[in-house]
């Protein structure tokens, strides 16, 4: 049988904005990820760097179209699209997926920000995405989890400014937020995955521990909120499902060493997303 939200699950995704489904993924599931991902050189070698509001660097793989490998067969398989088919009540496409790779000692912060905060630039009308957080590492509060916001995704979409090389909802109005609602910490064995509303306010310290917080985050857009415009996600592109059992007999295959055969996401474009405009064209 495959998996499947019961309704308590989707209460809980529509009342709060997210989802924690705890050992998701079996050990051995998530052990092959982290080990493919640790020692995949093209992973390394495509991931960029923005710096936290304290110029602490964050560093991230992004690319766009799941490939034939083991990333592509977690961002395909039943457990992850079928809870996402659920939540958008939708057909959902792969929109992008990343791996954070926030290493011990130096991982930087995230600011507070919603997702759609940017992802609203890029021609989506609605916030009819879902996002999938999967724990590669575990996550504690010594090594940068995620916090999120309970409810906060009612709020709507909020403005961003810049703050270092990242977005974050603007100053004031984000006190005013954190004076009346309260931050949950999301404390994350490995395997365990964190499903999110993309307007979800979330950060995460930066990891001053010596264990490492790798995550890997694949987002979903419903195909009926196709893009009315071009940008550097893309646009309705049918996913092919497989199932949860793909991903053991699949190995573990990394990135191709020809990079043209992946479609990353490149710094400066990713980058463009965070940051908003305002009306006399000048970031903010
Ligand atoms: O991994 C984290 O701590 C946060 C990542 C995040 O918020 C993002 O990629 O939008």
């Amino acid at each position: 049988m495959p998996f499947r939200l019961c309704n308590d699950h989707l209460n809980q995704y529509r009342v709060a904005g997210y989802l924690l489904l705890r050992s998701h993924f079996t050990r051995d599931q998530i052990d092959l990820l982290r080990s493919t991902a640790k020692t995949d050189k093209q992973l390394h070698d495509h991931a960029f760097q923005k710096s936290d509001g304290d110029g602490n660097p964050v560093r991230l793989s992004v690319w766009n179209h799941p490939e034939e490998n083991l990333y592509g067969i977690f961002s395909r398989c039943d457990r992850v699209v079928g809870v996402a088919e659920q939540l958008l009540e939708d057909e959902p496409y792969h929109y992008h997926s990343k791996i954070i790779l926030k290493d011990s000692l130096s991982g930087g912060a995230w600011e507070w920000h919603q997702d759609y905060g940017y992802w609203y630039h890029n021609g989506l009308l609605a916030p009819r995405l879902t996002s999938c957080f999967i724990a590669i590492d575990a996550a504690t509060s010594e090594n940068g989890c995620l916090q999120v916001i309970p409810q906060s995704h009612k709020l709507g979409r909020v403005d961003h400014q810049k703050t270092g090389q990242q977005a974050a909802v603007d100053t004031e109005r984000m006190q005013a937020i954190l004076d009346r609602y309260r931050v949950e910490e999301m404390v994350m064995q490995a395997g365990d995955v964190l499903f999110f509303h993309p307007n979800l306010l979330h950060r995460s310290n930066p990891n001053r521990s010596p264990q490492p917080r790798w995550a890997m985050i694949c987002c979903y857009n419903a195909r009926s909120n196709h893009p009315f415009k071009k940008s550097h996600h893309p646009g309705y592109t049918p996913l092919e499902r497989v199932p949860d059992s793909a991903i053991l007999s699949f190995g573990s295959h990394g990135f191709s060493a020809d990079a043209s055969e992946t479609s990353w996401v490149q710094n400066s474009k990713h980058q463009v997303t965070r940051t908003t405009t305002g009306p006399d064209g000048n970031e903010k």
